[in-house]
């Protein structure tokens, strides 16, 4: 296993030397933040952040994300130019040795909070969801003002877009990823690449868009449709943690037996209510998701890819990205790489 961090690139306010301080972090996860939704991200480009990652002692370990476009989601015909704009991207890391490869194939939105600085009884403060927020509000009036929502799109192109997938139900977007897959699947595991899809965050519908990759069953079936190494997961325990319906350490022991976890984000949550939750520290005290089991069950299951800290509480008075300050995430990577330390060592 190796410990990750993500790092938002020279527009992140906390530097690569703080981030190489954290002691068992040996990667970073990055992007490139700039290259538009469909275009070749180019080896150049990508080669210059691997240098520079480098030259911190750490090494460019993960590609999160890549962005699906909307088109191929959509399942329209020129789906097909950015499928291969994709598929170069793909080779261009594969050529750089960089392994992992985040993805999602969320409709228009990417997670999705109501609260961006919810404050827990310690002063804390932590990304919370309420779907009952969510239901009053018509997009189709406008982009809401609520932090951490896809800016993206002008409130036009939403508007379209949201049209657009009016008539796309849960198996058309199955069938699109099933086309999606097929494109690009082989062409990861000639470039010695690993694919993950990250889970739908929350699991659930928002908007009425559809998402598909929400439980068990939905990852048992994406895993099925390209059978290689290069068409996984990027377990979350955030993501699916809020649907109390999974069976969260069993789910991950299973895909990670089929050698098909490249890539874990290890987040705790709180569920507040069937379709509520906050987002907590991330040792299994102050939430839901048994952090001490998910670590076990890696280990039990002989787990050989990257794990980062995911989303952390904002503590000590620091200011910054919603989720992705340094301190809260650097206890969690102190706290995940004990307990690994402690179960690997007690178990030889
Ligand atoms: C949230 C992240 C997600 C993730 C994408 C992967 O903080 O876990 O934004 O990067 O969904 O494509």
């Amino acid at each position: 296993m190796i410990m990750t961090f993500r790092w938002y690139g020279e527009g992140d306010p906390i530097p690569l030397r703080h981030i190489r301080q954290i002691p068992v972090v040996k990667g970073i996860v990055s992007a490139l933040y700039d290259v538009p939704v469909g275009e070749i991200w180019p080896l150049e480009r990508m080669a210059t952040l691997q240098r520079r990652i480098l030259d911190e002692g750490l090494a460019l370990s993960v590609i999160e994300s890549i962005p699906v476009h909307e088109d191929i989601k959509l399942g329209r015909p020129t789906r097909d130019r950015y499928i291969d704009a994709y598929r170069q991207s793909i080779r261009n890391m594969g050529a750089l040795g960089i392994p992992i490869l985040c993805y999602n194939f969320m409709p228009v939105f990417d997670w999705m909070r109501t609260d961006l600085s919810m404050e827990l009884p310690d002063g804390s403060t932590a990304l919370s969801y309420d779907h009952e927020a969510i239901e009053a509000i018509d997009i189709k009036d406008g982009i809401p003002d609520l932090p951490g929502w896809a800016t993206a799109y002008s409130a036009e192109e939403l508007r379209s877009l949201l049209d657009a997938y009016a008539g796309v139900g849960t198996e058309d977007l199955w069938r699109n990823l099933n086309y999606f897959l097929r494109a690009v699947v082989p062409v990861a595991e000639e470039s010695g690449v690993r694919m993950g899809i990250h889970p739908d965050d929350p699991p659930w519908p928002v908007f009425g868009l559809p998402r598909i990759i929400t439980d068990d069953a939905a990852l048992a079936r994406l895993t099925e449709i390209v059978d290689s190494p290069s068409n996984g997961i990027s377990f979350c325990t955030g993501s699916l943690g809020p649907n109390a319906g999974i069976d969260l350490i069993k789910s991950l022991g299973r895909f990670v037996r089929k050698g098909r976890v490249p890539f874990v984000h290890a987040r705790n949550i709180r569920r507040t209510g069937e379709r509520a939750f906050h987002e907590t520290a991330h040792c299994s005290e102050s939430g839901d998701v048994d952090i001490y089991r998910i670590i076990r069950e890696l280990a039990d299951a002989g787990f050989d890819g990257a794990i980062r800290p995911d989303h952390g509480r904002m503590i000590w008075d620091e200011r910054g990205r919603p989720g992705y300050g340094l301190y809260d995430r650097a206890l969690g990577a102190m706290y995940l790489a004990g307990l690994w330390e402690a179960v690997g060592r007690s178990s030889k």
